[in-house]
């Protein structure tokens, strides 16, 4: 049955209670997302169905049904309640695109605990930060990243267990160290699901900011109203639908959309767990025979780099409709995708904070390439003054993204941080910290961040941790790092730094740099260039003026510098 009906009609006669109905939830009961995702879809009558095809590399292939995932996220839940963990205690999952990840984050919901999904690339200092400020008590890992997560013991006395999911007794295992094999572990009997209510916690995911360290985003149960309605509607997931979310659930969307969204609808996904390729995706389409492709706008560059003759070596010809979100994707790409695919990848704009699709383009509705689209129905969007916070009436005129707060899958606050929280909310808006503006006919266009957060293919880096880690490197005095552009990235990570007295600014130091910084956070987080300057522009305060080195890099209007240090 198709889900498609016209925007004017859905936006009419809206209320949340639409999502609620069809999940069988009323105000004041139980709601548990582990339980939605997978005991409610056996009850249904669909535990054979296929809910996950994995493939890693070299082709291996793991399948499960919905009565698999049920099975296996209990025996993940039985595990963690053994060790003594309760409701409440933070658990991490830092762990490659394996279905134990998948699988794990729901056996950790259903104990009441709260899942918190790191991006396996982290290194031991990005993770360090992220599991300090969550006092996490458990980190459920893989053998070749538990290396990162021993060096971080020490200073970690709030975690207990480290978990690895595949080892094979060869090494031995160290301090706190524990090993789970979900296959082999035995179904746990009368398993009990906690009795989560819709204000009890469920996810914790990080995301970076312009200052300070990375922010703990607090969602509830009760988000899954959110992202189910979503997932049906502008994902348009249907019955026989093959799903490929290409997100890592160390990113919001990899969560909200790579396990919440399609498994609460009982639809089959599949996960490839390898690196990207052009050649290789085509490949899984066509193998897999996906139906409903959800991806991001950097990978749409690089698959549009990667030209029009590839596509015609594979019969996409299952694909019925594609999605992207994270960063704006251009009309360009939009028309690229028609011509290639037959068929335009539709923007959408939410964020981590948000917890579910925000603006959206989606079937039943008239898609302008370029423009994120329009705000999904119950959803009060506006543009608004970035001083009065009045919404800007006038069509075109370019203001601060702003939403009324109510929807379900809100962020509850920032772990620890209340007072951050706080300050995104102006004259009962909440501000994401984006900018744009919106035409006669309702549709939202994207400008620009409101800070100096970089969104490097999607991935957001703040220059403050990056700024914060070169420090670190014995050669470095100070430190500014930006966004500069990019073809494929949209934007990578630019550093400009001054050594300290006997350092030569040459290349073996620029590599040394930069791989102290892999190491440290991220790849992603690496500056692609490391710019040596003789001193730091300044405010007479002394903090770096980033936006003017930020003009440079884009060749913009540098704008007012009266605060400058050095100006004459
Ligand atoms: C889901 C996700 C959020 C930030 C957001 C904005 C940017 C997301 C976008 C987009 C232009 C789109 N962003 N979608 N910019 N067009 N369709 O991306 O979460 O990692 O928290 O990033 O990404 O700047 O504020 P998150």
């Amino acid at each position: 049955m198709s889900n498609i009906v016209s925007y004017e009609e859905r936006e009419k006669n809206f209320d949340w209670s639409i999502s609620e109905k069809e999940l069988g939830y009323k105000d004041g009961d139980i709601i548990n997302i582990g339980w939605y995702c997978s005991d409610r879809i056996c009850e249904m009558g669909k535990a054979d169905k296929l809910a996950l095809i994995w493939e890693g590399l070299g082709g291996v292939e793991k399948k499960y049904t919905f009565d698999d995932i049920r099975i296996n996220s209990n025996k993940f839940g039985a595990f963690l309640r053994g060790l003594g963990i309760k409701n409440e205690d933070r658990i991490c999952l830092f762990m490659d695109k394996i279905p134990e990840l998948y699988i794990g984050f729901l056996g950790v919901l259903k104990i009441g605990a709260i899942a918190q999904p790191l991006f396996s690339a982290f290194g031991d200092e990005s993770l360090h930060v992220r599991l300090d400020n969550a006092e996490t008590t458990a980190i459920i890992t893989q053998r070749k990243h538990v290396g990162k997560v021993r060096k971080l013991l020490e200073k970690s006395p709030y975690l207990k267990y480290v978990i690895i999911v595949d080892h094979d007794g060869k090494k031995p295992l160290k301090e706190r160290e524990l090993t789970f094999d979900m296959e082999s572990y035995e179904e746990p009997k009368d398993f009990e699901i906690f009795p989560t209510k819709a204000e009890s916690a469920s996810v914790l995911h990080y995301t970076s900011g312009t200052t300070g360290q990375p922010k703990g985003v607090k969602h509830v149960h009760y988000s899954l109203i959110s992202q189910y309605l979503t997932t049906k509607w502008v994902l348009d997931l249907q019955e026989d639908d093959i799903y490929w979310c290409t997100a890592d659930p160390g990113w919001v969307t990899g969560t909200s959309y790579g396990i919440i969204g399609c498994w609460s609808l009982g639809i089959t996904q599949c996960v490839l767990d390898t690196g990207f390729s052009a050649t290789s995706w085509y490949e899984f389409i066509q193998k897999r025979k996906v139906t409903m492709w959800y991806s991001a706008p950097t990978a749409i560059r690089s698959l549009m780099k990667a030209g029009d003759e590839v596509v015609k070596q594979y019969d996409l010809s299952s694909l019925r409709h594609l999605a992207s979100v994270g960063e704006p994707l251009n009309s360009e790409a939009v028309i690229w995708s028609e011509k290639v695919y037959g068929i335009a990848f539709q923007d959408n704009y939410w964020q981590t904070e948000t917890g579910s699709i925000m603006i959206a383009n989606y079937p039943g509705m008239k898609v302008k390439p370029g423009s994120m689209g329009r705000p999904f129905p119950g959803i009060t969007a506006a543009v608004v003054d970035s001083k009065t916070f009045e919404p800007l009436s006038e069509p075109g005129k370019i203001g601060l993204i702003a939403f009324r707060p109510g929807w379900p899958a809100m962020m509850r606050t920032y772990w620890e941080n209340e007072e951050t929280y706080k300050s995104k909310f102006k004259n009962d808006w909440y501000l994401p910290g984006d900018r744009a503006s919106i035409d006669k006919e309702g549709y939202f266009w994207f400008v620009g961040r409101d800070d100096d957060v970089i969104n490097t293919g999607g991935h957001l880096v703040s220059p403050f941790e990056v700024e914060s880690a070169l420090l670190e490197h014995e050669a470095v005095a100070e430190s500014a790092v930006v966004a500069k552009p990019d073809e494929v990235n949209m934007e990578v990570v630019k550093a400009f730094v001054t050594l300290k007295a006997g350092y030569k600014p040459d290349d073996m130091l620029e590599l040394s740099i930069m791989n102290f910084i892999r190491k440290k956070l991220s790849p992603l987080a690496m500056p692609q260039e490391i710019e040596y300057v003789d001193s730091l522009p300044k405010t007479r305060s002394g903090k770096i003026m980033r936006r003017l080195l930020h003009a440079k890099e884009w060749g913009e209007e540098i704008g007012d510098t009266s605060t400058l240090e050095d100006d004459e």
